[in-house]
């Protein structure tokens, strides 16, 4: 397999406060993605991180009565452990106060002024703080902010403006002729419909209301607009210099795909390629602005009270049930949504019933007749096909699912292997053939049974570690990667496995919640 290279990152968070399972899900979902590139052999770079300037952290710090960079530094870390304790793999975890990333911010700024693309004016707009976004008075609804609905403020200030104007036929023509590029298809007309063709208004890029940001190297009472800052960490983490091309900057980039939610797709698609444009850059491969995840069908804020906290969720339930749910119920682009009894009803019959119980069962029964040994198959029937067919498709149609990144497919294409290794079961009763003393049919069966379970846990992987390799180590199997599962008949016979242990413990719904409610 040829060895590509792969560059994948999520939004940096906002250190406004502790990040809820909205914010999470993006991560799990770039974290299931970069293990599935790593498993097909690309070399993965993964980053994330943080976005921690703007008058909304000063103001917090000030409530809180500490500077600002001591109020990120903990919210930060307080973000790093919600990924860790998630298990994403990320390669790089940054933030914009990286001392690194605010000088290549002022070099980064200086260049497009050098250029001719930042120039001085005075800005008059209405100002949504909470947003760090100034709106025109026809982007507003009902007189508010159209991104969070708070009042606006009518704002003016000496400004530096980027030329943005300069690059609107440029945009149009470069995302027309990419269809690839907006992910999916309906957020690409919205976005070209309803904000670029009516016009592209030059963009403010500096600030002289607060201290907390980036300071412009030549003219430092002006403050680098927090979206030119935070989305340039795409480039500035690695490697890229404006006066010097490193040989790291040249490996990564373009970025293979930039994956933010659906709300931030104008920053991504307007602001970022005529930035980059700017730096005579290359666009990223693909932008994709995934769905939201909804709480009682309302969607969940930071600021809302309403959100729902991924750290929480994986005390209950375990950090992979978290892993699960969110992978499997945010389809490709409509909104998911969240709440406990659902978590739970997906908890047991996916996780518990569908996964646990065949894991256990296979495992105890082949414990019972073969002393826990994995038996040699010989007798082959007609129903085995099915079964094999499935299993051995699995990894094409699971890689089809992901190429297309519809990662609720993959996961379900997964679940399929388990589906039908449980319909197998049945057909094949092998209760029924041990009291029938039907002994080598018994083998193939059940060698069938854990080859259907190992290649099942080697593509659930990249969703849910922690529980692949559980299966492994209760398989003993050290053959876990992609290319052992092109064959049916990889798992070794004579291995001695290990002791069944649950997976995921049905949970009581009514006790639980009542327990919860307390
Ligand atoms: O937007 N469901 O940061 P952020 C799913 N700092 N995803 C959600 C969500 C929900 N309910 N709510 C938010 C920022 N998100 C900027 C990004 S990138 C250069 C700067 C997503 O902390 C949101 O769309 O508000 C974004 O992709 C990510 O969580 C971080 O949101």
């Amino acid at each position: 397999m040829e060895n590509k290279k792969y560059y994948i990152s999520t939004a940096i968070a906002y250190t406004s406060g502790k990040p809820h399972i909205g914010n999470t899900y993006e991560i799990i979902l770039a974290d299931a993605i970069a293990r599935f590139k790593r498993a097909l052999g690309y070399d993965v770079y993964f980053q994330t991180g943080t976005d921690e300037h703007g008058e909304k952290i000063e103001l917090k710090a000030k409530e809180k009565g500490v500077t600002p960079k001591e109020y990120v530094d903990a919210v930060a870390s307080q973000i790093k452990g919600i990924w860790d304790k998630m298990n994403t793999s990320y390669d790089r975890f940054v933030r914009t106060t990286d001392e690194n990333h605010e000088r290549q911010v002022q070099k980064i700024f200086k260049k497009m002024y050098d250029k001719g693309d930042i120039y001085k004016g005075e800005y008059k707009g209405l100002y949504c703080t909470p947003c760090e976004s100034f709106w025109t008075e026809s982007q507003l609804i009902d007189g508010k902010c159209p991104d969070c609905g708070r009042e606006v403020a009518l704002a003016s200030e000496e400004a530096y403006f980027f030329k943005l104007s300069k690059y609107q036929d440029k945009l149009v023509d470069y995302i027309e002729k990419h269809p690839e590029f907006i992910q999916p298809e309906s957020r690409k007309n919205e976005m070209l419909n309803n904000f670029i063709k009516p016009g592209l208004q030059d963009l403010c890029v500096s600030r002289t209301s607060f201290d907390w940001g980036i300071k412009v190297l030549f003219d430092p009472k002006h403050i680098v607009y927090v979206w030119l800052d935070a989305l340039t960490n795409y480039i500035t983490n690695i490697g890229y210099d404006v006066d010097n091309e490193t040989e790291q900057f040249k490996k990564w980039w373009p970025a293979d795909l930039h994956l933010i939610g659906k709300d931030i797709i104008r920053f991504h698609t307007i602001y970022w390629p005529c930035f980059l444009w700017s730096l005579d850059l290359p666009l990223p491969k693909q932008v994709f602005g995934h769905p939201w995840l909804l709480t009682n069908n309302d969607k969940i804020g930071k600021s809302r009270g309403n959100a729902i906290y991924a750290d929480e969720l994986a005390d209950l339930f375990g950090v992979d049930a978290v892993r699960y749910y969110v992978l499997h119920e945010i389809p490709f682009a409509n909104d998911g949504n969240l709440t406990y009894e659902l978590m739970i009803e997906r908890y047991n019959s996916d996780l518990a019933n569908i996964l646990g119980n065949l894991v256990n069962r296979t495992i105890s029964m082949d414990k019972k007749y073969f002393d826990g040994i994995v038996p040699e198959p010989s007798i082959k029937e007609e129903i085995d096909e099915d079964l094999i067919k499935i299993v051995t498709n699995a990894l094409d149609k699971t890689t089809a699912a992901m190429d297309e990144l519809k990662v609720a497919d993959a996961i379900d294409n997964v679940f399929e292997i388990f589906r039908r290794s449980n319909k197998y079961i049945d057909e094949t009763m092998p209760w029924v053939l041990a009291k029938e003393q039907n002994i080598e049919r018994l083998k193939t069966v059940i060698y069938n049974l854990l080859e259907a379970i190992r290649v099942g846990a080697v593509l659930l992987h990249p969703f849910l570690p922690e529980t692949a390799e559980k299966i492994y180590s209760q398989l003993n199997t050290d053959l876990t990667t992609f290319s052992s599962i092109e064959n049916f008949g990889g798992l070794k016979v004579g291995t001695k496995l290990n002791e069944p242990e649950p997976l995921f413990v049905r949970i009581d719904k009514e006790k639980f919640l009542e327990e919860l409610a307390k």
